[in-house]
């Protein structure tokens, strides 16, 4: 984008710019005639227009059923096992066998029943975030509803009259923090302008998770596991787009940190909030956009840079997996001691600087592991046991990661900093085969070495491009489980 105004014209859609930018345009409605054809023919037949579905990326639409005049969906509140990156499985709560829960999508105006059944151990309640529902619907424990018991049931039933990106989420904290959150996407009666062609939704969330475990921590404030749709960098599953479509995303946040995120060579709109849709006049133009917690947040662009693009949040900390303080030493050095005693653990020095090499790790940074010296650990990605060694490890090979030899200076561990306390093997990190996938197709080699914690890509593809991962796709989607055997349907309003 080369200044300002083509910037409005393009992204704001301005209608004065059309006539500048004819190719852009000229793609985004042939894109938007060719894709859902069969939902234009629908749409026609019934004399209303087309609202494109939300894609929630790594994550299951909820189906639902009809009866009579209400659409009837069906969630189960249950432990399940999360793959958050290849091989490393969490042991999280969520709704019907992934955390976050399957998307729902509705119209405005629907009469919306939701059966809610709770296969914890422990009592739960579905909060409805940010729905103008009757206080008896609205899922608070003890107050506007007894909570439902291990094994209960509780059916929620309301119309909804409001539009834009909303979630559920169960009303207990820890629950919360155990990955119990689902998009809810309520589309307008009136489709918004200027329209999309691509619909998005992406959900944080972030886990402590210790060494040697795979329950996440809930008390704990250090989180070590930053996921988009459940998946970290690089198994997430990257936004497959046209050259010159107009791209909607929808970020929800339900954790312990705002999340900033950030989309790379694109300035966006912020159109909607958890509160629905924003009017144009408060569109500015940005690339970053905080995500607080129970927040969430529209952008709207024109994808019109070709390339393979980051979209990620810019904490370093949540640019990271598995981060704990070892890392960097145990894979540079020895391995270190942390924690020692509580006295400073705390911080409270008897000797030494705050920063020196006992020290540093343990003072407030580390995972909590303890008073006692840091040991070195099965799961961690370098594999510990012995220091970082790229070819004395065959069996992270064998797995399938890349290990080449990662650039550092000869005088490198001379350098105050080096190594870092998560210092992250760069290359030796990539492993471009564990997480192949069609939208993967095509990215430079070694990409996923540095892709890591709330990362995915936006793909801005030539239609060859487009076509080719299209296609990959569909062929791949006969092998694909089916977790459930309800049809999931077209989105249109009457
Ligand atoms: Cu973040």
């Amino acid at each position: 984008m080369k200044n300002r105004r083509d910037f409005l014209r393009n992204t704001l859609g301005l209608g004065a710019g059309l006539a500048a930018t004819p190719r852009l345009f000229a793609a985004s409605q042939e894109s938007g005639a060719g894709m859902d054809m069969k939902h234009m023919d629908r749409a026609t037949e019934r004399g209303s227009s087309r609202v494109v579905s939300v894609e929630t990326p790594d994550v299951l639409e909820l189906p639902w059923r009809m009866d009579g005049n209400v659409k009837e969906f069906h969630l189960i509140a249950e432990p399940v096992k999360q793959e958050i990156l290849p091989g490393r499985i969490a042991d999280l709560w969520g709704y019907n066998g992934s955390a976050p829960g399957p998307t729902i999508q509705v119209n405005q105006g629907d009469r919306v029943r939701i059966i809610v059944d709770n296969h914890l151990p422990e009592a739960t309640s579905m909060h409805w975030h940010g729905f103008e529902v009757p206080n008896e619907m609205d899922g608070a424990p003890g107050s506007s509803q007894d909570p439902i018991s291990p094994g209960g049931r509780f059916v929620y039933e309301f119309t909804l009259h409001q539009e834009g990106t909303y979630f559920y989420h169960s009303h207990m904290a820890m629950q919360e923090m155990m990955g119990m959150i689902g998009a809810f996407i309520m589309h307008p009666k009136e489709p918004y302008k200027p329209r999309v062609d691509k619909d998005f939704a992406i959900t944080m969330q972030e886990y402590a998770i210790l060494p040697n475990i795979k329950v996440p921590n809930s008390m704990n404030m250090e989180f070590n596991w930053l996921t988009f749709n459940g998946k970290a960098g690089p198994a997430t599953t990257p936004l497959i787009v046209r050259h010159g479509e107009r791209v909607r995303i929808r970020l929800v946040n339900l954790g312990m940190d705002h999340h900033p995120i950030h989309l790379h060579g694109h300035q966006f709109v912020v159109t909607g909030t958890e509160g629905g849709r924003q009017p144009q006049s408060t569109w500015g133009p940005g690339n970053t956009v905080l995500v607080g917690v129970a927040q969430s947040r529209d952008i709207e662009f024109v994808a019109s840079n070709p390339g393979d693009w980051m979209l990620h949040c810019h904490l370093p900390h949540h640019m990271m997996n598995q981060m704990s303080s070892m890392v960097g030493p145990m894979s540079r050095r020895n391995g270190i001691p942390a924690g020692l005693d509580m006295e400073r653990g705390m911080g409270m020095l008897r000797q030494g600087s705050a920063t020196s090499e006992e020290n540093g790790p343990s003072l407030g940074r580390g995972m909590g592991v303890g008073s006692t010296a840091e040991q070195t650990v099965s799961n961690s990605p370098l594999k510990a046991g012995n220091p970082m060694q790229n070819q004395d490890m065959p069996d992270i090979q064998q797995q399938g990661m890349q290990m080449g030899r990662p650039e550092v200076s000869k005088d490198a561990n001379s350098v105050p900093g080096f190594p870092q306390d998560a210092f992250m093997e760069g290359p030796a990190m990539a492993m471009d085969q564990m997480v192949d996938k069609p939208e993967n197709f095509g990215l430079r080699p070694g990409w996923s070495g540095f892709m890591a914690g709330m990362m995915t890509f936006i793909r801005v593809l030539p239609q060859d491009k487009y076509d080719q991962i299209m296609e990959l796709r569909k062929k791949q989607e006969g092998n694909k489980p089916m977790k459930m055997d309800m049809p999931v349907m077209e989105h249109k309003h009457e």
